[in-house]
């Protein structure tokens, strides 16, 4: 028996589990406690679960970094540890092991989407230099990166991961999630957001909010998306999805614009 005797309960999907292997479980811990997260896993709709590699340690002193072969600056996590810390967790249900990393593929909305299908995931940070070669041949699928900046370690990366995912989960958002899935789908940056006083520091809201006119309001917001993204981000322009109004919009803004 499964639920107690005589209980109905409502099905529920299993949660999505995120097991994260750090050197610092309490950093990790706090923030997958706080906001959209810490909701989204007292509801049950997701499970992050904390390993602190150093537990796995061999000595007494509880080492897990050493010096690299060949020299050179900085330290590297050691193999054993991590190896041993990954071989703890439980088997199922199967997940694929995806090491943070500066070498990784660039993390984007489309990857988010396709992990957010899986069951679970295994999310290794690395400290120091970076792991052993070795620990990374024998047990990581996948390598992730947040981009080309440096950060000390990988934590932040695999809570990005773990954010990113977790918002494309059924019942984790409000009522606004298809909207805002739709939103990043088209490929377009947003619009500026207003809300009241209606005037702050001599700056007034645009014409077209406060017209009550819907078709007006969404042709204005459309138009500073494109704005926006012409701008800020052309290379995104070049792959989003136009059609003949925001043709016809990016022509007013090319004739506005020196
Ligand atoms: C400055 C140190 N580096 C050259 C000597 C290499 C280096 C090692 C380890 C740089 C960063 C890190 C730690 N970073 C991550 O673990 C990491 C990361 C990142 O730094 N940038 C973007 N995404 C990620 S994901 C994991």
């Amino acid at each position: 028996m499964t639920a107690r005797a005589g209980v109905i309960d409502k099905q529920m999907p299993p949660a999505m589990i995120f097991d994260i292997l750090t050197l610092l479980p309490e950093a990790c811990q706090a923030y997958a406690q706080a906001s959209i997260l810490g909701r989204a896993q007292k509801a049950g709709l997701i499970q992050v679960r904390l390993t602190n590699v150093r537990d796995f340690a061999h000595d007494r002193h509880r080492t897990v970094d050493d010096a690299p072969y060949g020299g050179g600056n900085g330290m590297v996590m050691m193999p054993g540890p991590l190896v041993e810390a990954i071989e703890s967790l439980p088997p199922e249900p199967a997940a694929p092991v995806i090491l943070l990393s500066p070498q990784g593929q660039v993390f984007d909305q489309a990857t988010a989407r396709e992990l957010a299908a899986l069951p679970r995931l295994i999310l290794v940070c690395g400290r120091y230099e970076g792991i052993d070669e070795r620990a990374r041949l024998l047990k990581v699928d996948r390598e992730l990166s947040l981009g080309d900046f440096v950060l000390s370690g990988g934590e932040l990366a695999a809570l990005a991961v773990v954010d990113a995912v977790s918002r494309l989960l059924p019942g984790v958002l409000g009522g606004e999630q298809s909207a805002e899935a739709d939103s990043f789908m088209d490929g377009l940056l947003e619009h500026p957001h207003y809300t009241r006083p209606p005037e702050f520091r001599g700056l007034a809201i645009p014409e077209a909010l406060l017209s009550g006119n819907h078709a007006a309001i969404r042709r204005w917001r459309r138009k500073e998306s494109l704005r926006r993204t012409l701008r800020r981000r052309p290379d995104l322009l070049s792959r989003a999805q136009l059609d003949e109004e925001d043709r016809r919009l990016l022509d007013e803004i090319a004739a506005e614009e020196p």
